[in-house]
């Protein structure tokens, strides 16, 4: 490599932003030049590759907003000691080579410091390992499955992990109707966060000593379940458990309904989110869904979250918006630390990156989620956890989630 190569390369990186112009044919010293905003204010690029297009947005949608009300929150109270963060958005899609080409272009092309996605853990599987072999910290805003974070060293979460998140609604169901005895299982068999699960329920219905009648499976795509509800119906549970996403979550809670299916409803955290209401309408009502966050969480930061969100969305912030909104933070909270140290903008963003993943996985951060930090593996460690209901109004138009005490 020539000098003068290497020396504007170096300069490319070393403010470790959307520094380089994609579109330029080699590393040019209009480094601070962030190709998303144009702006040239040497922002710090922090990526954003979740689903914002195809079913999995009625997730990801909800991700966007809690990483753009992060973005404004953070730079509003100072950046990096006075330096903004950027967010780069790359839409992920629903799939794996969705987020395996989002991640490489947040990689290779916008230069980012670390990436908070991707929606799903069948999609992290595929893209984070791409992101660990090119020591760029990813933190998982709502990938659930077992064995997130042991997918590298550069793999932290701020989702906490089905075996500690889903049997709480169990337990809430049993709360609600103690005579619970027989339980239809049913899970999204091509989903990798439906598969582990629905593992998890049916441990936790077993060590309940409750009998599980049938486990039924279907694929995320599916919107026919016919054939899978009557089978449940007909073995008379007194409670339906389902892994899925959200389209077929709810229309799998809407044909169990509308065949007749009459106990409660438990649905995994695929249906953790206001759009479903469209799906299954008045026939939503009383599906139980264990929650990594609650609007009423009293941190100071969640007060400014929760208001930001409700000014701008009139309803109250949901999970996975508060998820995305940590997950930001995390990025910000470590990098101000390491700002402390040496500045941020002029580091090398290799270097960067490998300081961010060390720091963040050391600190502590007073979340929407509440005090949240990590293993060393990256695993969140979180305290707080609770059990929502939705009401649905009668028209079916309008719900929420009430959360049980
Ligand atoms: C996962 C999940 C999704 C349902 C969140 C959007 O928990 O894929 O792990």
């Amino acid at each position: 490599m020539k000098t003068s190569r290497r020396l504007s390369l170096f300069a490319c990186v070393a403010v470790a932003l959307a520094a380089c112009s994609s579109s330029s044919p080699k590393p040019s010293a209009t480094a601070t030049e962030s190709p998303q905003s144009g702006s040239g204010t040497g922002a710090i690029a922090i990526g954003i590759g979740v689903a914002q297009t195809s079913n999995v947005a009625l997730l990801g949608q909800e991700e966007v907003a809690g990483a753009k009300i992060a973005e404004k929150y953070f730079n509003d109270q100072g950046g990096i000691n006075g330096t903004p963060v950027k967010l780069v958005f790359q839409d992920t899609g629903g799939d794996e080579q969705g987020a395996i080409n989002a991640f490489q272009t947040l990689i290779t092309q916008n230069k980012v410091v670390g990436i908070v996605g991707p929606t799903l853990s069948q999609q992290a599987f595929s893209a984070n390992p791409i992101a660990d072999r090119a020591k760029v910290p990813v933190i998982g805003p709502s990938n659930t499955a077992k064995g997130i974070p042991e997918i590298g060293e550069y793999i932290a979460r701020v989702s906490a992990p089905v075996s500690v998140v889903a049997p709480n609604s169990v337990k809430a169901a049993l709360k609600i109707n103690p005579n619970i005895k027989k339980v239809a299982v049913l899970y999204a068999q091509n989903d990798a966060f439906s598969k582990s699960e629905t593992e998890i329920f049916q441990q936790t219905v077993q060590e309940q000593a409750l009998d599980i009648v049938t486990v039924q499976k279907f694929q995320t795509t599916d919107t026919d379940f016919q054939t899978q509800a009557t089978t449940a119906i007909n073995l008379k549970p007194d409670l339906v458990i389902i892994s899925g996403l959200a389209a077929d979550g709810g229309n799998l809670v809407r044909q169990l309904r509308e065949l007749g299916y009459k106990g409660l409803i438990i649905g995994g955290n695929g249906l953790n989110t206001s759009n479903l209401f469209p799906v299954c309408k008045a026939l939503c009502d009383g599906v139980l869904i264990a929650q990594a966050y609650s609007p009423e969480q009293p941190g100071k930061i969640n007060k400014a979250f929760r208001e930001a969100y409700l000014s701008q969305f009139k309803k109250e912030p949901p999970q996975f918006s508060a998820q995305t909104f940590a997950g930001v933070q995390v990025f910000v909270e470590a990098l101000q630390e390491i700002d402390q140290r040496s500045q941020v903008a002029q580091k090398p963003l290799p270097e960067l990156r490998v300081a961010l993943n060390q720091q963040l996985l050391k600190g502590k951060y007073a979340t929407p989620l509440g005090e949240i930090s990590f293993t060393p593996e990256g695993e969140i460690i979180q305290k707080e956890f609770y059990v929502a209901q939705i009401k649905m109004e009668p028209d079916g138009n309008n719900g929420k989630f009430a959360f049980l005490k």
